[in-house]
């Protein structure tokens, strides 16, 4: 007894003597601050990049948004393969695909029990095959994560709008996440345009987006049934991830991944995450490879280039918000091969531009340490694993951490990571730089969270500063990284005025262009551009931009302009601006506000032609109103008779704001006149930032 008393004793004296030395070298770790991360966005945010495929009966119709009647015998992929999706998707670095499993048409792509408008009753492999299913097939091959796009809005059911289309929607969710494995994404489109087939009442239909849903409860299915899914969702109840407010492929450079768990989301809160908010719901950059989400045969020149992906990249990823980037897929079941050799050369850039972390061997030192402790000292940053890091005292917001290379060192990128399980904390930071004796500013940045990275000239320095200048908490600092990275020239912008006028530009700063006119691929033996130059008629350019410092070209860029618009008068505008809808500048625009819709306008084209098409480019300001939704297209050859040539609406043309092309059969005629109906802010304004035709 008396044994075992000492033996306590002393079992108790080394236990605290010991717990006292653990103390002093293991100080307790920072308690986290505001709203963290869960697992499920951990392990998303990890994922950093991966892809979406869009294909629908979109596809075979060559539209952005199916009204819910179109043939489902177009649907015949006879060389559909996933694996080649897989394939790529791979090859360019990304770890999962998001599939558009019905978009707003209501065409599912997998047998759903709830409906016929799918592919049990297409052409395709006499209504047995599944595209779902080999999806995930292929996902799995591939070591890829699958996820799913679901469309709330759907144009073909006759329930939609009424409550039991909620229950149809939740059964085909049921389908999708009960047969197809593990399901890491679900994606809730937020668009609705009103308007559909809806069974074949061809009406309008309007939903209140936060209510009709009831996401709250649709969410409990999605737990119940993927418990390690994150949830998209456009509207309504507030998701695990957030849409940054654009399709083009960028989220703010202030990107907080926090948002206020009700209430409204401003365009700004999108874009910017909310400093102050409640909740942790992270930035997801969606943006396609080609400027529309479906594939459409006149973007075959239009392909996303290395260098536009390498921006994407940067502006999304490098701004602490994952990168969504889609794959339209073609008629016969394929990623285009122009899509797939940019993809796979961008993957290689970015493994090529993060290769060498310059700042993994140079030694490190912080102006402030959690308790002089070692395990959050300096070197925790460079040490490559994701869950140690560097961290002051309870009390600092301003805190620098100095990485000396040694010597002279040229860089042009800064990689920097929070430790977000702790929250996202830091609100603004400077990079320094020792050169030739003296600090020097290289770069000054907000928000860093999961990821953010610097893009700056090259600079040659022996050591860096690293300086937070203000933090919400202590900042907790995982990860740093330095690098060299090469540069890739952007392709040249073409354009044409109305005197048929080209001129050749860019943003780069340094290089001259090579052009051609006869369709031949452009090199340094090519026409060099000096100053813009005259054309008449249909002409295609194709043209590259090279940096002679470098010896690297461009990408090739090619525009096809139809006639010369030297002839046309817009002839019921009096006022003189409206000339800017015909400049070739995207960025002037005009606006008729005088009267109520429909607002015409209308052109003397001078000659007459054969007019199969016209194309409309919206006001690329998207807080202007005048974004024209649903219009209406005549020709006449008096300007007294008029023919209606075209009608119908600019789907996703409020998000996505392209040039909208819209085809007919061929008219000889001279006049066009071009009838707003409607725009994105039901007001009676009419913009235009250009108006063309397409001739045969
Ligand atoms: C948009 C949709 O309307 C587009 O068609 C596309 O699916 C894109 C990803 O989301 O809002």
């Amino acid at each position: 007894m008396k044994n075992n008393i000492i033996k306590y004793f002393l079992s108790g004296v080394i236990l605290s003597i010991s717990s006292v030395s653990f103390n002093y070298a293991q100080p307790k770790a920072p308690a986290s601050f505001g709203p963290v991360p869960s697992e499920n966005q951990m392990s998303w945010q990890d994922m950093e990049s991966y892809a979406f495929v869009h294909f629908s009966l979109n596809t075979y119709t060559d539209q952005s948004w199916g009204y819910g009647n179109e043939d489902i015998n177009q649907f015949n992929p006879k060389e559909l393969d996933c694996r080649q999706w897989a394939r790529i998707c791979k090859n360019a670095g990304m770890k999962g695909i998001i599939i558009t499993a019905k978009h707003h048409c209501g065409f599912c792509l997998w047998p759903s029990n709830y409906t016929g408008y799918s592919v049990k009753n297409a052409p395709w492999k006499n209504g047995k095959g599944d595209v779902v299913r080999e999806m995930a097939d292929a996902c799995k091959e591939y070591g890829l994560k699958m996820g799913i796009y679901l469309s709330p809005w759907d144009r073909n059911s006759k329930d939609y709008g009424k409550p039991e289309y909620i229950t149809y929607f939740r059964n085909q969710l049921t389908e999708l996440l009960t047969n197809y494995g593990p399901i890491f994404e679900v994606w809730f489109d937020g668009a609705n345009g009103g308007n559909g087939y809806y069974g074949g009442a061809n009406e309008v239909r309007t939903i209140d987006r936060t209510t009709y849903y009831d996401w709250k409860n649709t969410y409990e299915l999605i737990h119940k049934l993927q418990p390690n899914c994150v949830i998209w969702n456009d509207g309504g109840e507030r998701g695990d991830l957030r849409w940054v407010g654009t399709e083009e492929g960028n989220v703010g450079e202030t990107n907080w991944s926090l948002l206020n768990s009700t209430g409204e989301v401003s365009w700004n809160m999108l874009h910017f995450g909310l400093e102050t908010g409640n909740l942790w719901v992270a930035a997801e950059v969606n943006t396609s490879i080609r400027p529309e989400w479906f594939y459409h045969p006149n973007e075959d020149s239009k392909v996303k280039t290395v260098p536009q992906l390498m921006d994407l990249y940067y502006n999304s990823i490098g701004r602490n918000g994952s990168m969504l980037l889609n794959f339209p897929i073609m008629p016969n079941g394929l990623i285009h091969l122009t899509d797939e050799k940019n993809a796979i050369e961008f993957g290689k850039a970015v493994q090529e531009s993060f290769a060498i972390n310059l700042a993994e061997k140079a030694q490190t030192k912080a102006s402030n340490v959690r308790a002089n402790s070692k395990k959050y000292g300096a070197d925790k940053v460079i040490d490559g694993k994701k869950d140690t890091y560097w961290t002051t005292d309870d009390n600092v917001s301003k805190a620098s951490l100095t990485i000396d290379f040694g010597k002279p060192t040229l860089f042009n990128r800064f990689l920097v990571q929070e430790y977000i399980r702790l929250g996202q904390r830091v609100k603004a930071f400077t990079l320094e730089a020792l050169v030739d004796g003296k600090w020097k500013e290289v770069v000054k940045a907000t928000t860093i969270g999961y990821k953010r990275i610097l893009r700056f000239p090259g600079v040659k320095a022996s050591m860096v500063r690293f300086n937070i200048t203000d933090s919400k908490s202590c900042p907790v600092i995982s990860n740093i990284g330095i690098y060299s990275a090469p540069v890739f020239l952007k392709a040249p912008t073409i354009a044409r005025n109305q005197t048929g006028e080209v001129s050749i530009s860019t943003d780069d700063i340094g290089p001259i262009f090579y052009y051609t006119l006869d369709g031949s691929e452009p090199s340094l033996n090519s026409i060099k551009y000096d100053e813009s130059f005259p054309t008449k008629g249909k002409i295609e350019i194709k043209a590259i931009a090279y940096d002679p410092a470098s010896g690297k070209s461009s990408p090739m860029n090619l525009e096809k302009f139809d006639i010369c618009r030297k002839d046309w008068k817009i002839i019921n505008i009096s006022d003189e601006k409206a000339v800017a809808i015909l400049d070739g500048d995207p960025s002037s625009v005009w606006h008729q506000r005088n009267k109520e819709m429909p607002l015409d306008l209308m052109i003397d084209l001078g000659n007459s032609y054969n007019i199969c098409g016209f194309k409309y480019l919206p006001d690329q300001n998207k807080w202007s109103s005048g974004i024209i939704t649903n219009y209406q297209f005549y020709v006449s050859n008096d300007n007294k008779e008029w023919k209606l040539v075209s009608e119908g609406e600019f789907s996703n043309i409020k998000n996505n704001p392209l040039w909208q092309i819209k085809q007919f059969a061929s008219e000889k005629a001279r006049f066009i006149k071009f009838s707003a109906l409607k725009n994105t802010s039901g007001d009676d304004v009419a913009g235009y930032a250009e108006v063309d035709i397409i001739t045969n």
